[in-house]
């Protein structure tokens, strides 16, 4: 249990504390968390993209002291978000947490236009069947913190069990229109098996499936940082640039036109700055225009 000496601070998911107790975790011991380590890192998310609504600004602490970013998306089944995983970049350079892609389900489709569309980052993935060999994430997941995030449905869970044998993590089913039911309900933490006598194996955290990976709390300069491609661009635009489609001799248009980076990316990150004003599909907001259309 928490000790009152805590006040309103709350513990999350990967938060180190101290205790004071009986810490045998015997049955029926009580020990009292006393002491919240200072957090190596925060990811936070908002239930929305707008500062100016009471749900933009209910800010929630996904995981604390993650080293890295998992980010979950199928291929099919409910179909990739390639605006989902910008949003998860972004969220990832703003916490300071290495990111990793993680795109499952690889046999019902193929990956090719995702990773056409990421070709110029340089990001880290992972491709999952039910029959894949998990060396290559074990390797990518030893000695840190990793916490899966994604859509309901994607398959967590089901990645967690395979990784973690006792984990027993409930599976659920995705409905005819390519949605999961929000299975998990609760983040858990759990650690690796170890792999060799050599080495921390890591830690791994499910959470449960979130329906829009809210942007509110992230200012519109940090917001650029997470696409490392279009970044550089931006020396050469005008002072207070907006960086928007309306912006006068932004930088960005003419980045783009000479072929430096792709024009998909681009209209993502315009299309995550109009969320944040209000506008934008408040639907699908995750969906780019190259994405499958749900069902497909
Ligand atoms: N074909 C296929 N199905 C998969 C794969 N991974 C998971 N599934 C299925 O996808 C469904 C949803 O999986 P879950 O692991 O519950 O998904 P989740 O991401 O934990 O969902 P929430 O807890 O709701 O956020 C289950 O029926 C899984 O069997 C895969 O690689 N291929
Ligand atoms: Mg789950």
């Amino acid at each position: 249990m928490r000790a009152r000496e805590l006040g309103r601070k709350s513990v999350v998911v990967g938060d180190r504390v101290s205790l004071v107790g009986d810490t045998s975790g015997a049955a029926g011991a009580l020990a009292r968390i006393v002491r919240i380590a200072e957090r190596r890192s925060v990811l936070r998310r908002t239930a929305d993209d707008d500062e100016t609504t009471a749900e933009g600004r209910l800010e929630r602490v996904v995981v604390a002291n993650a080293d890295q970013l998992v980010i979950v998306n199928a291929l099919a089944d409910p179909p990739p978000r390639t605006g989902f995983i910008d949003r998860c970049l972004v969220a990832a350079y703003d916490a300071g947490i290495e990111p990793l892609l993680c795109l499952t389900k690889a046999d019902l489709a193929g990956p090719e236009q995702v990773l056409g569309y990421y070709a110029e980052l340089e990001l880290p993935y992972v491709l999952i069947r039910p029959d894949s060999d998990l060396d290559a994430l074990r390797a990518l997941l030893a000695g840190r913190v990793s916490v899966l995030v994604g859509h309901s449905g994607v398959g967590k869970s089901t990645l967690v069990n395979r990784l973690v044998p006792d984990a027993s993590r409930a599976v659920g089913t995705v409905s005819a229109i390519g949605r999961g039911r929000h299975t998990s309900t609760s983040a858990v933490a759990l650690r690796l098996p170890a792999v060799g006598a050599d080495g921390d194996p890591g830690w791994i955290v499910d959470t449960p499936g979130v329906r829009s990976f809210g942007l509110a709390h992230v200012s519109a300069e940090s917001l650029l940082h997470g696409f490392s491609d279009l970044v550089e661009a931006t020396v050469d635009c005008p002072p207070n640039c907006p960086h928007t489609a309306e912006a006068a001799d932004c930088a960005l248009d003419a980045w783009v036109a000479a072929g430096r980076a792709d024009p998909r990316r681009l209209a993502s990150y315009r299309r995550l700055l109009a969320s944040r004003s209000g506008e934008g599909d408040p639907r699908e907001p995750e969906r780019n225009p190259g994405d499958p259309l749900a069902g497909s």
